[in-house]
Protein backbone atom coordinates (compact mmCIF):
# COMPACT_ATOMS: atom_id res chain seq x y z
CA UNK A 1 0.00 0.00 0.00
CA UNK A 2 1.49 3.57 -1.32
CA UNK A 3 1.11 5.41 2.15
CA UNK A 4 1.40 2.70 5.08
CA UNK A 5 4.49 3.42 7.30
CA UNK A 6 5.27 -0.04 7.86
CA UNK A 7 5.05 -0.65 3.66
CA UNK A 8 7.55 1.96 3.42
CA UNK A 9 9.62 0.25 6.14
CA UNK A 10 9.66 -2.95 4.43
CA UNK A 11 10.51 -1.57 1.03
CA UNK A 12 13.57 0.11 2.60
CA UNK A 13 12.14 3.57 1.95
CA UNK A 14 11.88 4.30 5.63
CA UNK A 15 14.84 3.24 7.52
CA UNK A 16 14.40 0.75 10.44
CA UNK A 17 16.81 -1.13 12.44
CA UNK A 18 15.75 -4.70 11.33
CA UNK A 19 16.67 -8.27 12.58
CA UNK A 20 14.59 -10.73 10.33
CA UNK A 21 13.26 -10.92 6.84
CA UNK A 22 11.77 -13.68 5.33
CA UNK A 23 9.47 -14.32 2.21
CA UNK A 24 6.58 -13.47 3.94
CA UNK A 25 7.52 -11.62 7.57
CA UNK A 26 9.88 -8.63 8.51
CA UNK A 27 10.73 -7.42 11.89
CA UNK A 28 12.37 -4.83 13.36
CA UNK A 29 12.92 -2.65 16.40
CA UNK A 30 10.30 -0.94 17.53
CA UNK A 31 11.08 2.86 17.65
CA UNK A 32 9.62 3.25 21.32
CA UNK A 33 10.67 0.27 23.37
CA UNK A 34 8.66 -0.67 26.47
CA UNK A 35 11.27 -2.82 27.64
CA UNK A 36 14.73 -4.31 26.65
CA UNK A 37 13.87 -6.28 23.86
CA UNK A 38 10.88 -4.82 22.18
CA UNK A 39 10.42 -6.16 18.20
CA UNK A 40 7.77 -5.96 15.70
CA UNK A 41 6.81 -8.96 13.68
CA UNK A 42 4.35 -7.45 10.43
CA UNK A 43 3.88 -9.69 7.86
CA UNK A 44 5.12 -8.12 3.87
CA UNK A 45 1.60 -8.17 2.40
CA UNK A 46 -0.30 -4.85 3.87
CA UNK A 47 -3.01 -6.10 6.26
CA UNK A 48 -4.57 -3.63 7.45
CA UNK A 49 -5.79 -5.27 10.79
CA UNK A 50 -5.65 -8.76 12.39
CA UNK A 51 -9.22 -8.20 12.02
CA UNK A 52 -9.15 -7.62 8.24
CA UNK A 53 -7.12 -10.93 7.79
CA UNK A 54 -8.54 -13.30 5.36
CA UNK A 55 -7.86 -16.70 5.03
CA UNK A 56 -4.96 -16.37 2.53
CA UNK A 57 -2.83 -14.87 4.90
CA UNK A 58 -3.02 -17.91 7.61
CA UNK A 59 0.84 -18.49 6.35
CA UNK A 60 1.73 -15.29 6.99
CA UNK A 61 0.19 -15.72 10.11
CA UNK A 62 1.86 -18.80 11.33
CA UNK A 63 5.15 -17.43 10.45
CA UNK A 64 4.68 -14.34 12.12
CA UNK A 65 4.32 -16.01 15.45
CA UNK A 66 6.81 -18.30 14.73
CA UNK A 67 9.13 -15.40 13.85
CA UNK A 68 8.09 -14.08 17.08
CA UNK A 69 9.09 -16.93 19.72
CA UNK A 70 12.51 -17.28 17.91
CA UNK A 71 13.46 -13.81 17.78
CA UNK A 72 12.14 -13.89 21.68
CA UNK A 73 14.62 -16.05 22.33
CA UNK A 74 17.14 -15.32 20.77
CA UNK A 75 16.98 -12.02 21.89
CA UNK A 76 17.85 -13.69 25.51
CA UNK A 77 13.68 -13.72 26.46
CA UNK A 78 14.14 -17.61 27.11
CA UNK A 79 11.91 -17.91 30.50
CA UNK A 80 8.80 -15.56 28.96
CA UNK A 81 7.88 -13.06 26.57
CA UNK A 82 4.67 -11.09 25.65
CA UNK A 83 3.50 -10.66 21.66
CA UNK A 84 0.78 -8.21 22.19
CA UNK A 85 -1.56 -7.55 18.66
CA UNK A 86 -3.49 -4.22 19.32
CA UNK A 87 -6.22 -4.60 16.48
CA UNK A 88 -8.73 -1.52 15.65
CA UNK A 89 -8.80 2.17 16.94
CA UNK A 90 -10.67 0.47 20.29
CA UNK A 91 -7.87 -2.14 20.45
CA UNK A 92 -5.00 0.90 20.51
CA UNK A 93 -3.63 -0.13 17.42
CA UNK A 94 -2.07 3.32 15.93
CA UNK A 95 0.04 2.13 12.84
CA UNK A 96 -3.17 0.73 10.28
CA UNK A 97 -0.41 -2.54 8.73
CA UNK A 98 -0.31 -5.46 11.18
CA UNK A 99 2.26 -5.77 13.60
CA UNK A 100 3.12 -7.77 16.72
CA UNK A 101 4.96 -6.37 19.54
CA UNK A 102 7.88 -9.08 21.06
CA UNK A 103 8.54 -7.35 24.54
CA UNK A 104 10.37 -8.74 26.73
CA UNK A 105 13.95 -8.38 28.53
CA UNK A 106 14.87 -7.89 32.16
CA UNK A 107 12.21 -5.95 34.15
CA UNK A 108 13.33 -3.68 36.84
CA UNK A 109 9.75 -2.61 37.90
CA UNK A 110 7.70 -5.55 37.97
CA UNK A 111 5.56 -7.17 35.10
CA UNK A 112 3.88 -4.61 32.34
CA UNK A 113 0.10 -4.99 32.65
P1 LIG B 1 0.48 0.20 17.90
O1 LIG B 1 0.04 1.15 18.96
O2 LIG B 1 0.20 -1.26 18.30
O3 LIG B 1 -0.06 0.54 16.54
O4 LIG B 1 2.07 0.31 17.87
C1 LIG B 1 2.77 0.97 16.87
C2 LIG B 1 4.21 0.90 17.24
O5 LIG B 1 4.97 1.31 16.11
C3 LIG B 1 4.63 1.83 18.38
O6 LIG B 1 5.12 1.04 19.47
C4 LIG B 1 5.75 2.68 17.82
C5 LIG B 1 6.11 1.98 16.55
N1 LIG B 1 6.50 2.89 15.46
C6 LIG B 1 5.77 3.92 14.97
N2 LIG B 1 6.42 4.51 13.97
C7 LIG B 1 7.59 3.83 13.82
C8 LIG B 1 8.70 3.98 12.92
O7 LIG B 1 8.76 4.84 12.06
N3 LIG B 1 9.73 3.09 13.08
C9 LIG B 1 9.71 2.10 14.03
N4 LIG B 1 10.77 1.28 14.10
N5 LIG B 1 8.67 1.93 14.88
C10 LIG B 1 7.63 2.79 14.77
Amino acid sequence: MDDCLFCKIVHGEIPSRKVYEDDLVFAFHDIHPLRPMHLLVIPKRHITSLAEAEAADEPALGRLLAVSRRLAQECGSTDGFRVIINTGRVGGQEVPHLHAHIVGGPDPVGPML
